[in-house]
């Protein structure tokens, strides 16, 4: 008998065949999102499960499945595991860093790009017929290359952004970590080390690369966004709940700054309704590594979780230590 996993949300076909040859596999190729008593349905008697950000694992759903030994997460953010409930439980937990680094570093530029240059908003009003003459201040945004970029955040994909930002863009980056980088590896992304409040007042944009945590929450609220110059951009390509959103709405109708570019929001996949009504905001959904080639890599890189602890006994991508 092949152990039994659950592969919650749907998948390339090639990495399910793949899991088929080893596991005997519970796909949802229909990909509807399982509810949390679905999910636990669906779980129990597992030994494996591939989820990705939308199924949380919690002690809840931990005690209904004793069976369960891993559970790998596509995404490198795991704010769904609850990990210390699943290392209680005996239950590996694992994600996919350093494949999707790049590509995720390529589309933070794209947000910043698209939303100091008004990329959307400049096409909506194209599509909608209202272009009838060039003039001197139409759809005029921020200056990119030369400025200021603020990075909250200085993991991989925040390095990736500063180094696009120096090199390729002439940009001074300021960032802002729990703990500063080593001198050399500063000098490599070319970025400077600054306080948060240093860095909002001086950052021409500033772009949110931290991971989502009880202690991240609300990192940009109605009192840092008062920081920030009255031309400033924020982009978030890291988690929903960094920005307070209804806050973030307020400060651009209001326009304390001059736009935002965000691809996670509170609640997801709802928006808050004013974010859908203010212009100065560019908005994508959830999309930062979404290439087919990184897709791919990350759901190889969720299975190789799976064989290595469930076939093999090893770990690859841990993010907690168990007894097998
Ligand atoms: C995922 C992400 O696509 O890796 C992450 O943390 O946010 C995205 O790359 C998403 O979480 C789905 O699992």
């Amino acid at each position: 008998m092949k152990p039994a996993i659950l592969v919650a949300r749907a998948i390339f076909p090639e990495v399910l065949e793949r899991l088929s040859q080893t596991f005997e596999v519970t796909a949802n190729q229909d990909d509807r999102v399982y509810t949390p008593a679905e999910l636990t349905e669906k779980m129990r008697g597992k030994v494996g499960a591939l989820t990705t950000g939308s199924e949380r694992i919690d002690a809840a759903l931990l005690a209904a499945c004793p069976n369960l030994k891993v559970v790998a997460n596509m995404a490198v953010g795991y704010n769904n595991f609850d990990v210390p409930a699943m290392t209680a439980a005996g239950v590996l937990a694992t994600n996919t860093p350093d494949v999707l680094t790049e590509t995720t570093a390529d589309f933070g530029f794209a947000l910043l790009m698209a939303t100091a240059r008004r990329v959307t908003e400049s096409e909506h009003y194209l599509r909608a017929g209202h272009w009838t003459r060039w003039s001197y201040d139409m759809f005029a945004g921020a200056e990119v290359h030369g400025s200021t970029l603020g990075i909250i955040g200085m993991g991989r994909i925040g390095q990736g952004i500063a180094r696009r930002a120096a090199r390729g863009f002439d940009m001074q980056v300021l960032y802002h970590n729990r703990s500063p980088l080593p001198v050399a590896q500063e000098v490599e992304c070319g970025a400077r080390y600054a306080g948060k409040e240093a860095l909002l007042r001086a950052a021409d944009h500033v772009m949110l690369v931290v991971p989502y945590s009880a202690e991240t929450h609300h990192t940009i609220g109605a009192a840092e966004i008062a920081m920030m110059k009255p031309t400033a951009t924020l982009v978030n390509i890291a988690r929903g709940g960094i920005v307070d959103d209804a806050a973030l709405a307020q400060a651009l109708k209001s326009r304390r700054i001059a736009a935002a570019g965000l691809d996670v929001f509170e609640g997801e996949p709802s928006v808050h309704p004013d974010l859908l009504t203010v212009p100065n905001v560019v908005l994508t959904p959830h999309i930062a590594s979404a290439t087919i080639a990184t897709r791919l890599k990350m759901a190889n890189l969720a299975a190789d979780n799976l064989v290595d602890y469930l076939v093999h006994g090893r770990t690859r991508t841990p993010l907690n230590q168990v007894s097998r």
